[in-house]
């Protein structure tokens, strides 16, 4: 498939993703979605990606859904959105939420509506100290969606949480930061360069590791301590048996940097 809506590549192990709809601040129609699903497909089944990194072009990172799609002409019945959603949006959120890689996003501008709920979905979220996160949903008369509701109250508590879908307001790079609702606010200029270290610096670690980590912290929130005590016994039996734990403890032992192959 052609990209028209992203960009899309990889590079020694680290896939880029780059929303490319700067026009309409990268909001999603129905083409980028099925551009966004092929590119994911390549990230799954390529074998040699170890970490993917999602950022937008020009000064937004993604508006949510584009609303130029959704107008009803008088007389006409409503879409239906829970389709939408079912369609689109919720494939992505499981699929971005269960990719066995770190994903890291690139927050380059203001992210709104889904936009800024995809970005929360990503393990790692660096955002430019310009950048802003919307909650727009409530003022179209929406709920947040792309997982919203799931992530908003884990992230910052159900007090803040509530603030920010009821109201809509704006909050900074640095706010969210500050909050916990994202790694870090770096500065405009160094955003992609960052973001490209951390990423690289990703695909030279032990990634069925890191893909476990985020398997045990994701499930945690379900979970009582004795599930999550479980889960951690069985996931640390399986990261004992990767390559990459032999490589750690015998570079350990020999005090030289160890070398990992995501095996
Ligand atoms: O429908 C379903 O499938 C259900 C799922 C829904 C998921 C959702 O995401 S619902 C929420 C949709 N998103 C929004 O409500 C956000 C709408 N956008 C805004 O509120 C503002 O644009 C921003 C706060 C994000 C940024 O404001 P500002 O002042 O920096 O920029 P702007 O001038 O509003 O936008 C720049 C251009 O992008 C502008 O186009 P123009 O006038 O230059 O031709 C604007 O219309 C366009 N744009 C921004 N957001 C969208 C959009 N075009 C279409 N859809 C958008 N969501």
């Amino acid at each position: 498939m052609t990209y028209d809506t992203i960009e899309f590549g990889i590079s020694d192990g680290l896939a880029v993703l780059t929303l490319n709809r700067p026009d309409s601040l990268n909001s999603f129609n129905t083409q980028m979605h099925e551009e966004v699903r092929d590119a994911l497909t390549r990230v799954e089944q390529d074998g040699t990606v170890r970490c993917l990194l999602l950022t937008g072009n020009g000064r937004g990172f993604c508006a949510g859904q584009d609303l130029s799609d959704r107008s009803v002409a008088p007389g006409d019945t409503p879409r239906d959105l829970g389709e939408s959603i079912e369609t689109n949006y919720n494939p992505l959120l499981r699929r971005l939420m269960a990719l066995p890689m770190p994903v890291l996003c690139a927050v380059n501008g203001v992210a709104a509506g889904a936009g800024a709920n995809i970005a929360l979905a990503c393990d790692i979220v660096l955002a430019a100290r310009s950048a802003k996160f919307i909650q727009a949903f409530c003022k179209i008369g929406l709920i947040p969606d792309s997982g919203g509701t799931y992530t908003l109250p884990r992230l910052v508590g159900q007090a803040r949480a509530m603030g920010l879908a009821m109201l809509g307001d704006a909050i900074t790079a640095e706010q969210a930061e500050s909050w916990g609702m994202i790694w870090k606010a770096v500065d405009d200029d160094k955003l992609k360069d960052e973001a490209l270290a951390l990423g690289r610096h990703f695909t030279t670690q032990p990634t069925k590791g890191l893909a476990l980590i985020k398997k045990a912290i994701r499930a945690s929130f379900d979970n009582d301590l004795d599930t999550q005590l479980d889960l951690e016994r069985d996931l640390q039996r399986e990261a004992g048996f990767t390559k990459d734990y032999q490589e750690g403890v015998a570079a350990f032992l020999e005090k030289r940097k160890p070398v990992f192959k995501g095996e």
